[in-house]
């Protein structure tokens, strides 16, 4: 018999050779009352049972402190399931782990009888939401955390700014969701988050041991920004790039005081050389770093196509001084490396290829050594908004596209930019941007399957330090989820390289 499917793959699983322990509405959940609370509501959404003990078999949820943090360990036999969290983070993987183990056996659920042993190899784990390009609604994001969390992804990283609106209500500067919310791309009605809204993203991201990291764009994907304050931004630079765009998407050509609903990047800049560029940075990030209780601000710095290389240059490294001045660490995208006065211990996120092209490890590169690390989104394996081979008609492919879930799962995060190790790389993050992603089943069809694979690049071990870690097993262990997922309401999209399981 093939070993359980657990995604993302544990760091070690041991099948054992005796009967599998049997769950039944009489089983008792007894321990830590958040982790029992969540399991309780995956088994019932899993088996339709409401547990309520009574009878001899019990599942107990331990938290032991003393191992690796997030780490859990999980034993099943015959009489019991033991989970034990070296932290509350860890208690909750273990449940993940043990949600996945559920399986029907002809009338009986069982869990069989493995013992897992399990920490995560790196320390951040992110899922993307471009809430910019359109418009997401709290419900949409809450069920988006619960989605990841499940796959033991421990940062949701909100894009809340870019050329075609602005998305979180700050009191400082209040006409930024008075006057530049209000559009998405195509047209499409906007939307931003009250500051109890941000709140209670925050709070459901926590109840799932996730932190949120907020990016505002800047220097470029700023015109929204010209719509609340006009004497903050640029004229729009109209390259043959943004007209070619203009031409290949549709879409009329970005014009100042006017909302952009297109699909062009890099036509916008803030004004470097005015101080009050630098009043609104540090009123925006100040706010921002009172509301949010994680320990990373991101301030975008991708695609400044429209600011010449040496304002954009001093524009980083003056934007990253007032986030580290706030007591937060700054993290930007990898163009950023070129700043030459980059604030120590900037985080970079590279968004290159898995092969990286036009140099742009060279500037992932110097985030290490600035004393910084990284976090690996390559484009054209875990960019979720890239298309699939055959598929819905919705994403991008500018990124090698098409993207499979072959693809998305065939790389290894040591082996992108040479010179760095394990200890460089702060994480992995899978990207959602959302030109052309409207609506919550968008979201689910193009990111499941593909998301499992940026978990398994971001927790398991190594490819080649787990028998585990190979496209073949991978697909197997993704197939055995469709039924949990079909249970929990996700519309993953049932692609033919996946062998799903069917109950
Ligand atoms: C590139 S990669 C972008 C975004 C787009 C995305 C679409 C990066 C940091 N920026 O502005 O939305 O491609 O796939």
């Amino acid at each position: 018999m093939s070993l359980p499917s657990v995604v993302p793959a544990p760091a070690s699983l041991e099948q054992a050779t005796g009967a599998p322990f049997r769950l039944s509405a009489t089983t008792r959940i007894e321990g830590e009352t958040d982790a029992a609370a969540s399991l309780a509501a995956l088994v019932t959404a899993r088996t339709g049972l409401e547990v309520e003990g009574g009878g001899a078999s019990t599942i107990t949820l331990a938290i032991e402190p003393g191992g690796a943090a997030e780490s859990y360990s999980l034993t099943a036999d015959e009489a019991s399931v033991v989970v034990t969290g070296a932290d509350a983070a860890g208690l909750f993987y273990g449940v993940q782990t043990l949600g996945q183990l559920l399986t029907r056996d002809d009338d009986a659920w069982i869990v069989p009888a493995v013992t897992v042993e399990d920490s995560p190899r790196f320390a951040y784990r992110g899922v993307m939401l471009d809430v910019a390009r359109h418009f997401h609604s709290v419900e949409t994001v809450k069920g988006y955390i619960d989605r990841a969390a499940g796959l033991k992804f421990n940062a949701l990283h909100l894009h809340l700014a870019d050329d075609q609106g602005w998305r979180l209500q700050l009191h400082s500067r209040p006409k930024l969701t008075e006057l530049a919310s209000g559009t998405a791309v195509g047209g499409d009605p906007g939307g931003f988050y009250t500051k109890a809204d941000y709140a209670e993203i925050i709070a459901h991201a926590a109840s799932r041991h996730m932190i949120v990291v907020p990016e505002i764009d800047m220097p470029g994907h700023t015109h929204a920004v010209g719509l609340a304050y006009p004497e903050l931004v640029e004229e729009p630079v109209l390259s043959d790039h943004i007209i070619e765009i203009a031409r290949d998407y549709g879409g009329d050509l970005p014009e100042a005081g006017k909302p952009y609903d297109g699909m062009a990047v890099g036509f916008s800049s803030l004004k470097i050389h005015d101080e009050a560029t630098y009043d609104f940075v540090a009123d925006v990030f100040g706010e921002l770093a009172g509301m949010t209780p994680g320990p990373y601000l991101h301030l975008g710095g991708d695609e400044a196509l429209g600011t010449a290389p040496e304002d954009f240059a001093l524009f980083v490294s003056r934007a990253t001084e007032i986030i580290a001045d706030l007591g937060k660490t700054p993290v930007a995208w990898h163009e950023a490396g070129a700043a030459p006065d980059l604030t120590e211990a900037t985080v970079g996120q590279y968004w290159g290829f898995v092969t990286p092209t036009d140099g742009m490890d060279v500037k992932a590169r110097e985030f290490v050594r600035n004393g910084g690390q990284l976090i690996l989104s390559p484009a054209d394996a875990i960019y979720l908004d890239m298309k699939y081979p055959t598929g819905p008609d919705l994403g991008l492919t500018w990124a090698n596209g098409p993207t499979s879930v072959e693809d998305a799962y065939s790389w290894e995060p040591s082996a992108i930019i040479r010179g760095i190790d394990d200890t460089d790389i702060l994480g992995v993050e899978a990207p959602m941007w959302s030109e052309t992603i409207r609506t919550a089943s968008d979201i689910d069809t193009m990111a499941f399957p593909r998301i499992a694979a940026a978990a398994e690049a971001g927790w398991s071990p190594a490819t080649g330090a787990s028998d585990l870690r190979t496209w073949e097993s991978f697909r197997t262990r993704v197939g055995a989820l469709g039924p949990l997922w079909t249970s929990l309401g996700i519309g993953f999209h049932p692609t033919g390289e996946i062998p799903w399981v069917t109950e």
